[in-house]
């Protein structure tokens, strides 16, 4: 049977595991790292250009305007580290303004990396490029050829706003350890702002964050043979205030019962999944939390209007 099949596949074996562990969970949840299949992926994308969602122009904005002092504290002829690189476009504005001589992105999803590589080594010939798949959130050796050149972290997008305070210090302390002493990390940060604003960014009114946040149901049920009602479930962010984090929620119509991987789910109405969280800090929340997991912040830079922030840290 092609579920059987399927379930062959070590990556299917270890969603299924996660998803099963996860809605046992009291509240039920699930990680927001199964949103990122090629559907969510492009619904991301989508999202990057929504009025309401700030964070991705505004960070492009700081990097674009701050490259040239990003630049003068960073290594001459440095070796780039992307974790968890994506799209391209954040690196092209670091590789167009910085002295960096090779660039390694990390990432899990091999055939997207070895594209963009191919790209950027047309576009920037002198530049060595160096993809490593792999999961950036555990240790992971760097290209040989980099290991003697001065190392610069580069982790945009306010994407460690996903971890929990806790993770993000262990994440910030593995990048350390990786890196080396001397390196430096440049980090994107989310900066905590009018609830309006924080609200609208992720409640937007063309609804493609909802269907960003259904994806997750949709690749249960092809992958894993679930069966989940996707009418009967309806998207929802909330600003945790006292957490300083967007909560992302899938909320229960009715009442009902969910069946994955031969377990049952039962759902009360109003009942809901969280399947993000999206922590919102302040320049010196921030500091301190890097502060915590062995990092000297160098350099913070932000908008106009304080809504984003870019930090470098020294190891
Ligand atoms: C890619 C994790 C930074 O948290 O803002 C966008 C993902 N979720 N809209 C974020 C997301 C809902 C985004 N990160």
């Amino acid at each position: 049977a092609p579920l059987a099949l399927s379930l062959l596949n070590a990556s299917a074996s270890a969603f299924a595991a996660d998803v099963a562990e996860a809605l046992s969970q009291h509240p039920k949840r699930l990680s927001p790292k199964y949103f990122y299949d090629e559907a969510g992926s492009e619904l991301f994308e989508q999202i990057t250009r929504l009025p309401e969602y700030y964070p991705t122009r505004t960070e492009l904005g700081i990097l674009r305007s701050r490259g040239k002092d990003i630049n003068a504290i960073i290594p001459k002829n440095a070796a780039l580290i992307e974790f968890g690189a994506g799209a391209t476009t954040k690196v092209r504005l670091l590789l167009d303004e910085c002295d960096v001589g090779a660039y390694a992105p990390v990432d899990i999803s091999g055939d997207f990396l070895q594209a963009q590589a191919a790209e950027l080594r047309r576009d920037f010939p002198g530049l060595k490029v160096l993809p490593v798949n792999a999961d950036f959130t555990a240790p992971f050796d760097l290209p040989a050829d980099i290991r003697m050149m001065p190392k610069v972290g580069f982790f945009p997008g306010s994407t460690l706003g996903n971890f929990e305070p806790h993770e993000a210090c262990a994440f910030l302390r593995s990048a350390r350890a990786i890196l080396g002493k001397d390196a430096l990390m440049l980090i994107g940060i989310d900066l905590e702002k009018d609830e309006k604003l924080l609200h609208a960014a992720y409640n937007d009114a063309a609804g493609v964050t909802g269907k960003f946040n259904m994806n997750v149901l949709v690749r249960i049920n092809r992958e894993l043979g679930g069966d989940f009602d996707l009418s009967a479930f309806t998207h929802r962010a909330i600003y945790n205030k006292e957490r300083h984090r967007i909560e992302m929620h899938l909320i229960a119509r009715k009442p009902q019962t969910v069946h994955v991987l031969g377990r049952s789910f039962a759902f009360r109405a109003g009942e809901s999944i969280h399947t993000e969280s999206s922590y919102k800090y302040s320049i010196e929340r921030f500091a301190a939390l890097a502060r915590g997991s062995g990092w000297e912040p160098k350099a913070s830079w932000t908008d106009a209007d304080k809504h984003f922030s870019v930090h470098a840290l020294m190891a």
